[in-house]
């Protein structure tokens, strides 16, 4: 299956790639962000600090230091502001530019946590909904990567997925 879902910690799996949810600083952050920087240790920040900070919608890569996978993908999603600023074009664009960087440093294999559902309180069905299209049509485009896995933090989060996942891949 080219797009699954599964319960785990993004910081253990073993894929070419892994999407971090930070911030336009990149200079590390809380939540899932705060758990990459933690496992790949202090060179990652090193190696964020050179790349200039990210624009919110936009992706930029790292290798991945002492982490399982050889790459972070660092992107930023949107604040939740009620709907009408936007968030949900810049939602898809974080999942198909940080597709797009995979495919740049070869990644075949991709692991996304579900960006803007935390901290930044985007709602978590509307923000699996928009997650799983835009990644479906962007693999049609990126025929190199092989698969990608959705990595919920919580039972909740992995059932929104795997409906979402079910009703639109099948
Ligand atoms: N593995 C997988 N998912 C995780 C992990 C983990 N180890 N830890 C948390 N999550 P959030 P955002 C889930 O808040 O909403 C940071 O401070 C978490 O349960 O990390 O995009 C950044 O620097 C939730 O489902 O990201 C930004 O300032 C999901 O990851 C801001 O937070 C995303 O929650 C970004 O906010």
């Amino acid at each position: 299956m080219k797009i699954n879902a599964i319960q785990a910690d993004i910081t253990q799996q073993e894929v070419d790639a892994i999407v971090n949810a930070a911030n336009t600083s990149l200079l590390g952050g809380g939540g899932v962000d705060g758990a990459i920087h933690r496992a790949a240790g202090p060179e990652l920040l090193a190696a964020c600090k050179q790349l200039g900070g990210c624009a919110t919608g936009d992706a930029k890569s790292t290798r991945g230091f002492k982490l399982p996978a050889r790459y972070v993908i660092h992107t930023v999603g949107p604040v939740w502001q009620g709907g009408e600023r936007g968030e949900a074009e810049l939602l898809m664009s974080c999942y198909r530019r940080s597709l797009e960087e995979a495919a740049s440093v070869n990644a075949r294999s991709v692991a996304f946590p579900s960006i803007s559902t935390g901290v930044y309180r985007y709602p978590i069905n509307e923000a699996a909904k928009l997650a799983v299209s835009t990644v479906k049509q962007t693999l049609d485009a990126i025929p190199s990567i092989e698969t990608v896995t959705f990595c919920c933090f919580s039972a909740e989060d992995l059932a929104v997925y795997q409906a979402c996942i079910n009703q639109l891949t099948r």
